[in-house]
């Protein structure tokens, strides 16, 4: 058995985080072999930490074997105190009648904040996942804060599109998900991304011959992918919950995981035309743990290359928005 690593995760009392924990600590995320330091932040409010100690309970009376120990905390110094990994799940929610400006420059705070704090605080080899929405803009935010985890080492998730994308596929062309491979998001967590079905194989074959209609592919394919998230709240009366913690179980064990080729939203350094300081959907291949190289080269159709510009353009309108909160 391997040395317990420490895993902070924000957001700690919220709804994904109560299907997330569990599976954390279950060995999911890191595997069989991997004991792990919970450390759970929330926000200093009486009601969120009496929520924490509840769901710390309910994760006492699993008896995880992988579970070392668990940190309760609302203090980020606290909760990122020599951290590996640090999952930023916690953010603030739009409210009614809120602009987005309003909403990515109050979310911009936090991640100022959780950025200065990581990067006096967590491990010398720590990596970061945003899942926060707007969790690409909130990463840039929070990495630019951040000296010593270096930006390469902050990603936000899009997997949970990717997800989406792949079960959308499977279904239209009646097989099963595993049939489905080579999905990847390109852009922003938001509608405008573009799940690049011109890349996917389905059994082997590409998607656009087994599917064989271009208006669907192009049309409700895309947007369904990109407005499921909508469509889960008008369903359930809630925003996505157990997806959104299966797609980080996704996304940091494929980090974790060499040979994984994997969407991830990363600094694009300029990849596949994007505005090289923004944090985009890319398509990865994870080289070490933690360590990853975008997969370059890969051909777009002219509409490929005109959802792509429009996820960069919405990228770059939310960089300019945030333009003085950055470090
Ligand atoms: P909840 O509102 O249930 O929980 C959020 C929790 O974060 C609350 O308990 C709150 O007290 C806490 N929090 C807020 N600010 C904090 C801070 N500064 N430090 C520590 N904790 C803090 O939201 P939930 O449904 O769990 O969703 C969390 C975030 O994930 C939201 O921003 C949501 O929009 C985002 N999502 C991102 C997805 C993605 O694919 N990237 C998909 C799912 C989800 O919509």
């Amino acid at each position: 058995m391997n040395a317990p690593i420490r895993v902070a995760v924000t957001g700690a009392a919220g709804q994904i985080c109560y299907s997330l924990l569990f599976r954390i600590a279950a060995g999911e995320m890191f595997g069989p072999d991997q004991p792990v330091i919970l450390q759970l932040l929330e926000i200093p409010v009486e009601k969120a930490m009496k929520a924490l100690e509840g769901v710390a309970m309910e994760l006492d009376d699993c008896a995880f074997p992988l579970l070392d120990s668990m940190v309760l905390t609302d203090d980020p110094n606290v909760g990122f105190k020599d951290a590996n990994w640090c999952c930023l799940v916690g953010s603030k929610p739009r409210g009614p009648g809120m602009e987005r400006a309003d909403l990515l420059k109050d979310n911009g705070k936090i991640f100022i904040g959780q950025g200065k704090a990581i990067d006096e605080n967590a491990a010398d080899n720590a990596r970061v996942a945003v899942v926060g929405n707007p969790a690409n803009t909130n990463c840039m935010i929070g990495a630019s804060h951040c000296k010593r985890i270096t930006a390469e080492r902050w990603s936000a998730m899009v997997r949970l599109d990717q997800n989406r994308a792949q079960t959308q596929l499977a279904q239209k062309a009646g097989v099963g998900t595993a049939a489905v491979e080579d999905i990847y998001i390109f852009g922003n967590h938001s509608p405008t991304m573009f799940p690049a079905f011109g890349l996917a194989k389905i059994n082997g074959q590409p998607a656009t011959s087994v599917i064989n209609d271009d208006a669907y592919l192009q049309g409700e394919f895309c947007s369904t992918v990109g407005k499921r998230g909508a469509a889960i709240i008008a369903a359930r009366g809630l925003s996505s919950a157990a997806s959104a913690g299966n797609a980080l179980i996704d996304h940091v064990r494929d980090l974790s995981t060499p040979g994984k080729i994997h969407s991830v939203a990363v600094k694009s350094e300029g990849h596949y035309g994007f505005h090289p300081d923004v944090w985009a959907g890319l398509p990865v291949k994870t080289t070490a743990p933690g360590e990853y190289e975008v997969i370059e080269g890969l051909e777009m159709d002219d509409f490929a290359k005109s959802k792509i510009a429009a996820t960069n353009d919405e990228l770059v309108s939310e960089r300019e928005t945030v333009a003085e909160m950055l470090g």
